[in-house]
C-alpha cells in the first residue's frame, strides 16, 4: 500500500463524496478503504463522521470488570484466559470475592459492573443468575452489563429454554445490558479456524435480536489481527450494520486487537498501532447506524487509544479495574486508570471528557463528594445515526 492514497483516484473520490453527503458505504467501498487507503486519509474521513455526530465530546465511564471464572468448555485458539478445571490457574470467584470487589468499586464511585467469563461446565444456570443477583441486591443503582451471546447461548443449551426465558430470569435478577464479546469474525471459515464449536454467527445474532426485543441494549465487537483478511472484516461490519437496521439495539462497537501471548496463535505478531487506528477508522466509516465507536484503552494501550479519538472513536471506556482477559494474553497496560488520568488523555487529544453511564446518560457527580453520583439526561448526538 502506498504511504498516501492518490487523491485523484476515482474510487477514493466517490467514497469521499459519500462520506461528505452522509451516504452509506458499500462492501466494495469498505474493501477498497481497508486494502488500499492510507491511515491518515482513513482517519480524516472517519473524524469527519465522528465530529459530525459528537463534536469534541469524548465519553468515558467508571467501571469494574469482573471475570467470575476462567474455567471454560471451549478452546478458542486466540484465548489465553481460559483454563481446564484441574489447571493450577483455574479459578472461580465466590460470593465474598464478588462482594469485596464490587464494594471497593462502589466506594470509588463506579456506575457499571462489566461481567464476562468462561463457560464452566460444572455450574448450572442458577449460578450465573446468582452472580447478577448478588451484585444487584446489594447495589441496585449499579448497572450490570453481563454475559456475552456465547454465554447466553450456553445457558439456553443447558436449560433447553428459549432466549426469551433466559432474559426474563436475568433481567429479574438485575441484568441491565449485554457486552459485545464473542463476535470474533463472523465468517464461518475463519470461525472454524479460531473458535470452532462455540456459538456461530447466526446464534450470536439471534441472541442480540432476542435481547433487543426484550428491551436490552447491547454492544458489538470484532477481533482483528489474526487469520482474517480484509474481506472478512468488511463482511463482519456489514452484518452488524444489517442487524442494527433491523433492531437498533446496539450502542457501541469495539474493535478488539488480537493479543497473541500465551495463546495457540502466538506465532502471529500483535497488530501494530497503525492497524489499530485503521480498524477504528474503518469501523466508524462502515457502521453509519452505530452511535459510538469505543477505543478500549486496556487493549490498545493509552497512547493509541488517545490517538484514536482523532481517528473516529468517541469513547475510551472506563477506569476498568481487575481486567484479566487481555492481561493473560500479554497486555502491558495498567489494570486500571483513574478518572484524572482519563481526563488528561482526553483533554490532551483536544476533546471534552463527558462521564456517561452504560446507557450513555450523563453522570452527575457531587462536587464535594465525587463518589456520589446520579444519572442525568442522555447525551444526544449532534446528528442522528
Ligand atoms: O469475546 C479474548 C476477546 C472478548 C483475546 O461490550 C481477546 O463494552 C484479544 O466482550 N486478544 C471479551 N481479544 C471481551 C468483551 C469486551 C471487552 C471490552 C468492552 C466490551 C463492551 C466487551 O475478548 C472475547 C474475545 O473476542 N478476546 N482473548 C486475546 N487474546
Ligand atoms: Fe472460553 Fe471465551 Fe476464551 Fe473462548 S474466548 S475459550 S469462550 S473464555
Amino acid at each position: 500500500m502506498p504511504a498516501f492514497a492518490d487523491p485523484a483516484d476515482p474510487r477514493l473520490q466517490t467514497i469521499e463524496a459519500k462520506v461528505h453527503a452522509g451516504e452509506r458505504l458499500s462492501f466494495e467501498d469498505g474493501l477498497f478503504l481497508d486494502e488500499s487507503v492510507d491511515v491518515l486519509t482513513l482517519g480524516r474521513l472517519a473524524n469527519e463522521v465522528r465530529e459530525r455526530r459528537w463534536g469534541d465530546v469524548a465519553f468515558y465511564n467508571t467501571n469494574l470488570h469482573l471475570n467470575p471464572t476462567n474455567v471454560c468448555i471451549y478452546r478458542c485458539k486466540f484465548c489465553a484466559f481460559r483454563a481446564d478445571l484441574r489447571d493450577e490457574r483455574a479459578y472461580t470467584v465466590d460470593e465474598k470475592i464478588i462482594h469485596d470487589r464490587v464494594a471497593e468499586a462502589q466506594r470509588k464511585g463506579a456506575t457499571e459492573i462489566h461481567v464476562v467469563g468462561g463457560l464452566h461446565h460444572k455450574k448450572k444456570f442458577d449460578w450465573y443468575v446468582d452472580v447478577i443477583r448478588t451484585i444487584h441486591d446489594a447495589w441496585p443503582e449499579l448497572h450490570i452489563k453481563a454475559w456475552t451471546p456465547v454465554e447466553i447461548h450456553w445457558f439456553a443449551h443447558m436449560t433447553k429454554k428459549p432466549y426469551e426465558w433466559i432474559f426474563e430470569q436475568l433481567i429479574d435478577a438485575g441484568l441491565g445490558s449485554l457486552p459485545g464479546g464473542g463476535a470474533e469474525i463472523f465468517d464461518p471459515e475463519v470461525r472454524s479456524q479460531i473458535c470452532e464449536h462455540k456459538a456461530d454467527s447466526k446464534q450470536w445474532f439471534d441472541v442480540h435480536d432476542a435481547a433487543h426485543r426484550a428491551g436490552l441494549r447491547s454492544n458489538a465487537t470484532m477481533l482483528y489481527g489474526h487469520v482474517e483478511q480484509a474481506k472478512h472484516r468488511v463482511d463482519h461490519l456489514i452484518r452488524l450494520r444489517d442487524q442494527q437496521d433491523k433492531t437498533g439495539g446496539f450502542q457501541t462497537f469495539i474493535p478488539l486487537a488480537f493479543h497473541p501471548e500465551n495463546t495457540k496463535l502466538d506465532h502471529i505478531p500483535k497488530p501494530s498501532g497503525m492497524t489499530d487506528l485503521r480498524m477504528i477508522a474503518l469501523s466508524r466509516l462502515m457502521l453509519d447506524n452505530f452511535d459510538h465507536i469505543k477505543a478500549y484503552w486496556i487493549m490498545l494501550g493509552e497512547k493509541t487509544a488517545q490517538t484514536a479519538l482523532a481517528f473516529g472513536a468517541d469513547d475510551l471506556d472506563g477506569t476498568v479495574v481487575h481486567e484479566e482477559i487481555y492481561h493473560d494474553a500479554g497486555a502491558t497496560t495498567p489494570e486500571g486508570l483513574t478518572v484524572e488520568q482519563l481526563h488528561r488523555l482526553i483533554r490532551e487529544a483536544g476533546r471534552e471528557p463527558v462521564e456517561r453511564d452504560t446507557l450513555y446518560r450523563r453522570v452527575l457527580r457531587d462536587e464535594a463528594e465525587p463518589v456520589k453520583w446520579r444519572v442525568g439526561e442522555p447525551v444526544a448526538p449532534l446528528t442522528a445515526a
